[in-house]
């Protein structure tokens, strides 16, 4: 039986676990990514493993936290940029661009494996990396030389069959893609596109797809690396990084499914989750209040010289509020250089930094009650920084043709000819904002007064009671646990930042949990299927345990979300029978006795001291996991393994 892709890449990676659906297994990491949200803490938890230079190829971007309306933000760039200097790890300054746009153009690698602290890092799967996103721990760990652990995927092959039609993009292809798989029950999977569609997708065709494949819950996807790959690394000046990779024709998969790209029309994700599709010209005429076009999903060179090419000569719509960040300083300068800009400028278009920016409620957030339109991949109740916004996606076709009109417009519908476009034979390239490390070990690390320790958990209690401290439904985001926005400057400053988990959902969770910890109580948490959705961002689960929460009893959690859970000890149950979930309510004490020895089985009894029954609940965890769950967390357990 041939390989597929996952197959042949994984196994030169290998370091520990039987390469089947399903197991642990351990892999060898030749590149990692930090975004600066979560690159704050990753790199305090790298230093506290004492090793001087990072053992991997690694890149430090400064993207997300850029308003700098204080001290804080600054602050955090400065320390990003003193550490990486001193442990051998490149730096990408802001204004340099969105880290997974970047890392695409001027870093990525066909065949290496790339782990990211960040959910979008699957987006250099376009270019047939095996690139994952995790917490900020274990990309620590894998620049301290250690495997990445994660359950050998099931794959599942989308095949891609047909070209798509005139004003469809690839937006397009993954929102259809969210409708059929949605985003819940895909946790174990990753993607592999292969078929007679891949080779009319360009490398950023393919990377929109591949990015979006995160709000699946799918561990990653990949595409194969061919002739059209090399023509992006020969533009990017750099075809002697690819390789041609393919899985073989006999390969095998767990599943197929077979994609008509011809079939494809227009597709919107309706609020308030991405797999909430529908085609345009079902909601088309719906009055837009704003129009926000760029994220790491839709802001390359080829997507904003497609606005650009549609807006050229047209003025948008009175009442719309119309941004464009493009997704890196070259897809900057070079619209700038060859006019595009100012085709934008005059449309009026305003025109906002190189950074994520709207994507995560830095800055942009729409009126009250508004309709938003926007090309990113997220549409979170509240993310865009407004409550009661409501945030579409769409692929940049509709976004410029709903930016014209001013009423949600399927671009097929405005008439006119499809902007020329041609893929450049050379991108601008300036690689100046990328600082190299001097890697020496006198370098001084700056670190200001917003940033703390990374906070300690201690280890599992031989028996555990917690009380429950809320109690939410099915689909609870990381944004919902744990807010972004504008509250991103307090990402280093964790004492700061717990006093919002769970800000919109219940604000009242931390004096609760402080509450039960006065009481002597640690807090559980009690929620329903895919708790976790959304990002990797581990304060998720820091912040929870540094307001004492040790356990989650839940219909189902998401891949990245249990990592994190388990990196910061706290413990994971699932239902064994979900009607015992509606039992249970805010205020029960929950006991679970002789935790070591009841995790030895995958079953365990949990007692409702408030309401005197106990009910089972199964852990899912591998033994090295729960080891380091009883450890206390992973930093713990590194300490205990090192004898540190
Ligand atoms: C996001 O899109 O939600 C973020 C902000 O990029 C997060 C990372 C973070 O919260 O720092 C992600 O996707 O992992
Ligand atoms: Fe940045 Fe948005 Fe992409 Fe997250 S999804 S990395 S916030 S652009």
């Amino acid at each position: 039986m041939g390989k597929n892709l996952y197959d042949k890449i994984i196994g030169g990676h290998l370091v520990s676990g039987e390469p089947a659906a399903g197991n642990e297994i351990g892999i060898r990491i030749d590149q990692t990514l930090t975004q600066d949200a979560l690159g704050t803490m990753a790199y305090l938890q790298f230093e506290s493993m004492g090793v001087p230079l990072a053992k991997t190829d690694s890149v430090s971007y400064v993207d997300h936290n850029t308003l700098q309306d204080g001290f804080e933000n600054a602050d955090d760039h400065r320390y990003l940029q003193t550490v990486a200097d001193k442990h051998g790890i490149k730096f990408s300054k802001a204004g340099n661009g969105i880290c997974h746009q970047v890392h695409l153009e001027r870093f990525s690698r066909p065949g290496l494996c790339l782990i990211g602290s960040d959910s979008h890092t699957p987006t250099c799967g376009a270019v047939g990396m095996i690139a994952m996103g995790v917490g900020g721990m274990d990309v620590a760990t894998a620049m301290a030389g250690g495997p990445y652990h994660f359950i050998y995927p099931k794959v599942l092959r989308v095949n891609l069959i047909g070209r798509l039609g005139e004003w469809c993009s690839a937006k397009d292809i993954i929102l259809e893609l969210l409708r059929i798989l949605t985003t819940k029950g895909n946790v174990g999977i990753a993607l592999e596109y292969s078929g007679p569609g891949v080779a009319a997708l360009s490398v950023p065709e393919r990377s929109t797809i591949a990015n979006m494949g995160t709000e699946l819950g799918v561990t990653t996807s990949i595409f194969p690396s061919d002739g059209t790959t090399r023509l992006f690394f020969r533009a990017q000046e750099r075809e002697g990084d690819w390789t041609a990779l393919a899985a073989d024709p006999d390969a095998a998969y767990d599943r197929t499914i077979d994609l008509d790209l011809g079939s494809i029309v227009p597709m919107v994700a309706r609020p308030h989750s991405p797999d909430n599709v529908t085609t345009v010209g079902e909601i088309a005429g719906m009055a837009v209040n704003q129009v926000l076009i760029g994220s790491c999903t839709n802001s390359s060179y080829r997507d904003l010289m497609v606005v650009a090419g549609m807006l050229k000569g047209r003025k948008v719509h009175a009442d719309v509020s119309f941004g464009i960040t493009t997704g890196s300083k070259q897809v900057l300068s070079m619209i700038a250089r060859n006019g595009a800009l100012n085709d934008l400028i005059a449309a009026g278009a305003r025109i906002l930094e190189s950074t994520c920016g709207f994507c995560v409620g830095c800055g942009q957030a729409p009126q009250t009650n508004a309709v938003s339109v926007r090309t990113n991949n997220r549409n979170f109740e509240g993310r865009s920084g407004t409550r009661d916004a409501r945030v579409y996606l769409v692929s940049p076709e509709t976004a410029a043709a709903t930016a014209l009109t001013g009423k949600m417009t399927d671009p097929r519908d405005l008439g006119m000819p499809f902007p020329e476009y041609r893929a450049p034979d050379r991108y601008a390239i300036d690689d100046a904002l990328v600082i190299l490390p001097g890697g020496a070990p006198d370098v001084e690390v700056f670190r200001g007064p917003n940033i703390g320790p990374p906070p300690a958990n201690s280890p599992m209690p031989e028996s555990l009671t917690c009380k429950v401290a809320i109690k939410v439904g099915d689909k609870i985001t990381t944004d919902h646990i744990m807010p972004a926005g504008s509250l991103l400057k307090y990402r280093s400053n964790i004492p700061k930042y717990a006093q919002f988990v769970f800000k919109d959902v219940d604000s009242g969770f931390a004096e609760k949990c402080r509450a039960n910890a006065e009481a002597g109580f640690p807090s559980a948490i009690i929620a329903g299927q895919s708790y976790g959705q959304g990002s990797s961002r581990e304060h998720a689960a820091m912040c929870p345990m540094y307001l004492g929460v040790r356990l989650l009893l839940a219909k189902s959690v998401e891949r990245i979300h249990a990592a994190n859970l388990v990196n910061f000890g706290i413990l994971m149950l699932a239902f064994e029978d979900a009607a015992d979930y509606d039992r249970l309510k805010e205020g029960d004490e929950l006991a679970v006795e002789h935790v070591d020895e009841a995790l030895r089985g995958e079953r365990l009894v949990v007692r409702n001291r408030s309401s005197g029954y106990s009910f089972n609940a199964l852990c899912g965890l591998t033994d090295r996991q729960k080891a380091i769950v009883l450890a206390g967390g992973a930093l713990n357990f590194a300490a205990v393994k090192t004898g540190r």
